[in-house]
């Protein structure tokens, strides 16, 4: 098991619009296995692909209070999505900013397990927000960007000061 390298703001390289996995293998299977470490050692509750600098649509998501829900999801898509929520976010890319975010507050979601299978997920509350959040991420998006021009401008001079 090995722990990956996550990329933070201002890294271009989280804007890299993440491709369909097609090879079901063991590198896949090895892949997945350090996603979850890194995931669980950040710790947080979610990681994408995107964010170790691995541009393929896999993401891994552990949203229990025991650690013990594992939930990866490759090829995924949201199929449904209904009302909404505002939650307060964060990102193992952006670290220590935080702001309120709007994403639909229950979605359906279609995607392949680490066979290769397909799955759908029901998902609502901080399942669903932590969803959508890494989703995004398989976009090149991260969650400053459904901020208003002001409140990202603001966060990323928070970053910046962070740096120096
Ligand atoms: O993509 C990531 O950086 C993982 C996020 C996922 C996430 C962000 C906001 C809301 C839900 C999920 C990290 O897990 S941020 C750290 C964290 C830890 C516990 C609860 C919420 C956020
Ligand atoms: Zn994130």
């Amino acid at each position: 098991m090995t722990l990956l390298n996550i990329l933070t703001l201002p890294d271009k390289r989280l804007k890299t619009v993440a491709k369909p996995v097609e090879k079901f293998d063991a590198e896949l299977k090895k892949f997945i296995k350090d996603m979850f470490a890194t995931m669980y050692d950040a710790p947080g509750i979610g990681l994408a692909a995107t964010q170790v600098d691995v541009h393929k649509q896999v993401v891994v998501i552990d949203v229990s209070e025991d650690k013990d829900q594992p939930l990866c999801l490759i090829n995924p898509k949201i199929v449904e999505k209904e009302g909404q929520q505002i939650h307060e976010e964060g990102c193992l890319s952006v670290p220590n900013i935080y702001a309120k975010v709007k994403r639909a507050s229950s979605i359906v979601v279609e995607a392949q397990d680490e066979s290769g299978n397909a799955i759908s997920i029901e998902a609502d509350e901080l399942l669903a927000v932590c969803i959508q959040h890494e989703l995004d991420h398989l976009k090149g998006i991260v969650f400053l960007d459904h901020l208003s021009t002001i409140k990202r401008k603001m966060a990323l001079k928070k970053l910046a000061k962070e740096d120096d």
